[in-house]
């Protein structure tokens, strides 16, 4: 029988991604969840597993698949049923590889800087600074994310510009919506492409910034599709919302207007 352990973590948005594919593919899989606060995905044994050291992580009948957009086309490829998430279409294919790696580096990159001036930023405030360098220090992938952060968090013009690059990202999904006709970025159909952006735009309603689409109102009826789908309950079980791990902010979110 097919063996599927996915190391993840439950607010992490790579993570989200591939529980989504597992989901919508009606995969049985054993989760294992990280705490990311605590190191689990620096130590020894799972840096043999993910030497980037970051969730999510795949394995499969033993066998190790790392990095969400490859994790998510591996799955599509090797479970074709009930739902193909890839287009048929080597046109259509690479449109939404294009997407992806669009989205990979610019939304998916920008989101961490609010996620982690909002929401994580008082687990590195409590540490010393010797111990916060050392931790930078430690991480294969996000060294320089880290420093760039520092204990006191990404200076304004930082968060202004990565507001921007997701303003710019809603825009994107938007003419993409609009030229095949949506709901979906491709079309009527859900691709891997929706799935990539999907935790994005999930975590800015979360941290009360639907305002960004509301000159984008193709974008509110995607996300209210993609919502639909079966696979989304599951994927966001409770706990997976930055609001619901972190009630205060729902609380300093509703102050702030
Ligand atoms: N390109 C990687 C990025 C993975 C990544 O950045 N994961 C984050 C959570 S979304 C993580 O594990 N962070 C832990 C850390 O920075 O130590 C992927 O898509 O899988």
């Amino acid at each position: 029988m097919t063996e599927l352990i996915l190391f993840n973590a439950p607010q992490s948005t790579c993570s989200q991604r591939v529980r989504f594919v597992l989901q919508a593919k009606s995969l049985a899989f054993e989760e294992r969840k990280l705490d990311l606060f605590a190191g689990d995905q620096l130590k020894p044994d799972y840096l043999k597993i993910n030497p980037n050291g970051v969730v999510p992580s795949l394995m499969h009948d033993g066998r190790v698949v790392i990095d969400s957009s490859v994790i998510m086309e591996y799955l599509d490829e090797v479970f074709v049923a009930p739902e193909r998430l890839v287009p048929e279409d080597p046109v259509a294919r690479a449109a939404m590889r294009a997407l992806m790696r669009f989205i990979d580096e610019v939304p998916a990159a920008a989101i961490r800087v609010p996620s982690y001036n909002l929401a994580f930023l008082p687990a590195f405030q409590a540490m010393s600074e010797a111990e916060f360098l050392a931790l930078a220090e430690s991480k294969p992938l996000r060294k320089e994310f880290l420093l760039t952060m520092g204990r006191t968090g990404f200076p304004d013009a930082e968060m202004k510009s990565a507001m921007d690059r997701l303003a710019r990202s809603v825009k994107r999904m938007d003419d993409a919506i609009r030229a095949s006709g949506g709901p979906f970025m491709l079309g009527v159909r859900l691709t891997l492409a929706d799935i990539a952006v999907m935790p994005v735009i999930v975590r800015l309603e979360d941290i009360n910034l639907t305002t960004m689409w509301n000159d984008h109102p193709a974008v509110g009826t995607w996300l209210a599709a993609i919502q639909a789908h079966p696979a989304y309950a599951k994927t966001y079980y409770f706990g997976s919302l930055l609001t619901e791990k972190y009630p205060h902010l729902r609380q300093q979110l509703n102050a702030a207007g």
